[in-house]
């Protein structure tokens, strides 16, 4: 809107022009208050009532809370007004009028279930510590391409709509693409390798995975956003490093940068930002420290995948980020490379979050021999992947990466109990609109 001052700008004496939504008003009698909200925050503008025009007074007092206004008047200073001025307004022009019923309360008072408030985002937005979440994240992703930047990486954008799956069978989204069969793409996993024995090397993508988990969880998404890294001339051990700082980067950036949203959230007095080197606990001292811990009804043996309890279980113990390593190679995907010094050892790991996993990763098998024998040894067909292992025959160095759940690391960055408050419209099994 052309001449709109925000409302954080507003000087005492200046004549100004404040559009946003009407917060609140409260009658006193002979005067009234009328709080104006935009995205830098609040003004009041005031209704003298016997001094000012009865229409004047009539339309600012009358518009429904919520509604888009413009109000032009001068700014004065006033010591009682929530931010220290106020507007003695001039005119007042209703630009669009919202009903009296509202689905949601913006203003917090009266508390919204979580469907509720995705069902109506645009109100829900409209709430600091909503509105917060999102700034936080949109901090956290650009912390994270700067973090890549560092590490000498660069971004790239690979197809969502692919042929074959990686990820495991069962969670794939069939589509039909020109009477062809086709799939959502779960991970960029196979393309950002290629990009590993290209020219560029060292690449990252940030871009949506599509999954059809089996569970509706707390921690799982249909489509979630994924924060890929893959380095050519890398090991295991340095893609490490690269995920603890690509998440220790992250919460410092929230920690510089976001003293206002994490004041919203109510979170100033217990934000921390991870202290040393994340612990790196082989797979079989993972397994003895959760058994140890006697929280579970079962004891793990040698072989087992880390049930949702038993991450649990580790993760208090543990009590911060750490990593396992060193996985048995038959429950770690095939393009995951071995130890060469012991092949029922897989270079796979995972970076965890006391509360979940945050990341999988390791070092890829880059000899095409081995890379043929690893899809046959998981009972995938090499010919429909030949796209990806022809290249491994034209020089593929050494390289290592990972995949990250964006959504997990804001989540858990900002203690939020539901992944869904971390993305603006989540899709999962019940939810396909908005
Ligand atoms: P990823 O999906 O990327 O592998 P994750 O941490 O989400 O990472 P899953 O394999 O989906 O891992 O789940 C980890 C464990 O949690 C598995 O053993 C799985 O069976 C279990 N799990 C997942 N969802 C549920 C659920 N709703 N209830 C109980 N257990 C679950
Ligand atoms: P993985 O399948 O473990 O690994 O996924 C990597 C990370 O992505 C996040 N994630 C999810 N977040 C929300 N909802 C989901 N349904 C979901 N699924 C996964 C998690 C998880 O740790 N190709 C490998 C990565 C690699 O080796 O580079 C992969 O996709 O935070």
């Amino acid at each position: 809107m052309q001449g709109r001052t925000y409302t954080a700008d507003a000087e005492p004496g200046d004549e100004v022009t404040v559009a946003g939504w009407v917060h609140e008003t409260r009658d006193l009698g002979g005067i009234a208050f009328l709080i104006l909200r935009d995205t830098t925050g609040r003004i009041q503008v005031k209704f003298e009532k016997d001094e000012m025009d009865d229409d004047l007074v009539e339309t600012g007092l009358g518009v429904h809370r919520e509604s888009v206004i413009s109000v032009t008047g001068e700014v004065a200073e006033e010591p009682r007004a929530p931010t220290g001025v106020e507007i003695v307004p001039e005119s007042v022009e209703i630009v669009s009028a919202a009903d009296p019923e509202l689905p949601l309360d913006p203003s917090g008072k009266v508390d919204a279930e979580l469907p509720t408030r995705l069902d109506n985002r645009t109100l829900d937005l409209r709430k600091d510590e909503v509105k917060a979440v999102f700034e936080v994240r949109a901090e956290i992703l650009r912390a994270t391409r700067e973090t890549f930047r560092e590490l000498g990486c660069t971004e790239i954008n690979t197809p969502k709509i692919v042929a074959t799956g990686t990820e495991g069978g069962t969670e794939l989204f069939p589509i039909t693409y020109f009477g062809r069969e086709a799939f959502m793409n779960q991970s960029p996993q196979l393309f950002k390798q290629l990009m590993a024995g290209s020219g560029l090397e060292r690449v990252f993508e940030i871009g949506p995975i599509f999954r059809a988990e089996e569970h509706n969880t707390p921690r799982h998404l249909n489509e979630a956003t994924s924060i890929d890294f893959e380095g050519a001339f890398c090991d295991h051990h340095e893609a490490m490093d690269a995920a603890e700082a690509v998440t220790r980067n992250a919460y410092e950036a929230v920690a510089e940068n976001c003293e206002e949203q994490l004041e919203a959230l109510d979170l100033t007095d217990e934000f921390e930002v991870p202290g040393g080197e994340f612990p790196r606990l082989s797979y079989e001292e993972a397994l003895e420290r959760i058994n140890a811990t006697g929280d579970l009804d079962e004891h793990l043996v040698y072989g087992d995948d880390l049930s949702t309890e038993a991450e649990h279980a580790l993760g208090q113990d543990v009590g911060e980020h750490y990593f396992i390593t060193d996985w048995p190679s038959e429950i770690k995907p095939f393009y995951i490379k071995d130890h060469d010094d012991d092949e029922s050892l897989s270079t796979g790991f995972d970076m965890m979050h006391p509360r979940m996993e945050l990341v999988s990763g390791g070092q890829r098998e880059h000899r095409h021999e081995r890379l043929i024998e690893g899809f046959e040894q998981q009972g995938l067909d090499p010919e429909a992947f030949e796209y990806y292992t022809k290249m491994f025959k034209y020089g593929m160095p050494p390289h290592a990466g990972w995949g990250m759940g964006a959504e997990r690391l804001v989540m858990t960055i900002l203690g939020l109990k539901n992944i869904r408050e971390a993305v603006l419209f989540p899709r999962d099994r019940q939810r396909l609109s908005p």
